[in-house]
């Protein structure tokens, strides 16, 4: 490859991203394409298109992800990844995951215009569902190449309305079973993910690249909770078992046990919050809460776990609800490839652009793609970390940096010694 790094095609990944965030069920400039919703299809559609134009080699597995490969001379040889998502969570921005799959794309293109010639074969992943919308749980396509839910948990998922994985894959045309998307040992060599920061942290110190050195632990839990209804008029106060304002109370737990776990690195939000029957007049029976619980250190995140569970247990008591908890996933953290990231550090040196090593509290897919291979991410800066929600943005230099630093970083990687 030419001492210098491939160019960019700066302005035609621009336009890829403004095309894409059009393929949206929200009102522009708002995203929302939830897994397997007519948007997300047509996404998929549109992203598969270019992948053809560019040559490449498609594929989608059982649970839709799909590879996009430029076969090199190795052929056999375990292959280059990088990738990300185009799936969105209602009322997202047009960036989250869009960059890494558009800057893949961009960043194979340019290596193909130098006339870089890959040994081995460098393949572009867009994964199914990293966001949870449908089905309650982030990261079903990377958490199944990996391995990393069993099979009946993932077979019996189900979204709000009812309608199970089988039924919503079958819709677009994925019929091959389950069992086939985990992959085998060694398949990939390594896996690069382009993404924004979705945090303040390179904007304000004015760096334009991050590498990713370690990806926080998620887990969420799904909360049930069950008072006694009625009449809101006739019920008197003394002796109600209001199961909304357990769940206040529950709500403010959380908060205060992410507060006292001993570290700020845990996070903890009650996102999700259903009343029944959520009529104004009917003191509320029953309330389902999610809760996100995240930290770099498990150990933490278990402390704060356990602060909010016996706090969960005195608000049942005092209130005379029944409070269940249900463990919806419980991820361990991951660390990023030192090789990689040096990898990624040089070819940012050799472009002249500063870097600083970080944390990622936003979880990604190369949260489970640790678990195959080598892995690391390139981070980019987005204007005041603002992220799922439609003012989310980054700067087109940024963009095309980071698609510069991960071409130089995909070709390193494609030499490496078989
Ligand atoms: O929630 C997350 O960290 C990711 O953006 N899905
Ligand atoms: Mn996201
Ligand atoms: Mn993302």
């Amino acid at each position: 490859m030419s001492a210098g790094l491939p160019e960019i095609d700066s302005a035609l990944l621009q336009r890829r991203i403004d095309e894409l965030s059009l393929i949206t069920e929200a009102e522009s400039p708002a995203v929302t394409r939830v897994l397997f919703s007519d948007a997300d299809l047509r996404g998929r559609d549109y992203v598969a298109g270019l992948g053809r134009s560019a040559g490449l080699a498609l594929r989608v597995d059982a649970v839709g992800n799909m590879f996009a490969r430029w076969v090199g001379s190795a052929p056999d040889a375990p292959v280059v990844a990088t990738g990300s998502h185009i799936d969105a969570i209602p009322n997202a921005g047009k960036f989250d995951g869009v960059v890494g799959v558009l800057g893949g794309i961009s960043a194979i293109e340019a290596l193909q215009e130098a006339g870089f010639k890959p040994m081995r074969s460098i393949e572009l992943i867009v994964f199914t569902a990293e966001e949870p919308t449908r089905f309650g749980i982030g990261c079903l396509g990377s958490r199944m190449l990996a391995g990393a839910i069993p099979l009946e948990k993932a077979s019996v998922l189900r979204d709000p309305e009812g309608k199970s994985l089988d039924e919503l894959r079958g819709r677009a045309g994925l019929k091959e079973a389950l069992d086939s998307v985990a992959l085998p040992k060694n398949f990939y060599s390594a896996f690069v993910e382009l993404h924004i920061e979705q945090g303040p942290l390179l904007e304000q110190q004015h760096i334009p690249i991050g590498i990713v050195q370690a990806i926080a632990g998620p887990s969420a839990y799904r909360v049930r909770i069950t008072g006694e209804g009625g009449h809101a008029g006739a019920v008197l106060m003394p002796g109600r078992r209001d199961a909304s304002l357990a769940a206040s109370e529950l709500a403010l737990a959380v908060e205060k046990a992410a507060h006292e776990s001993g570290s700020t690195d845990t996070v903890a939000t009650t996102g999700k919050w259903e009343v029944f029957p959520n009529a104004i007049n009917s003191v509320p029976c029953g309330v389902m809460l999610e809760i996100d619980l995240r930290d770099t250190c498990l150990e933490t995140r278990d402390r704060a776990l356990v602060l909010m569970r016996s706090a969960s247990e005195g608000i049942a008591a005092r209130r005379g609800v029944e409070i269940i908890w249900e463990e919806i996933n419980a991820d361990p953290p991951a660390d990023g490839d030192p090789k990689t990231m040096t990898i990624a550090e040089d070819v940012s040196l050799q472009l002249g652009l500063a870097t600083r090593r970080m944390v990622s509290r936003a979880y990604h897919d190369s949260l489970f793609m640790a678990r195959v291979c080598p892995t690391t991410m390139i981070f980019i800066p987005c204007r005041k970390g603002y992220s799922h929600r439609p003012e989310e943005y980054s700067d087109p230099a940024h963009i095309t940096a980071g698609a510069r630093v991960l071409a130089g970083t995909l070709a390193r990687l494609s030499h490496q010694p078989l």
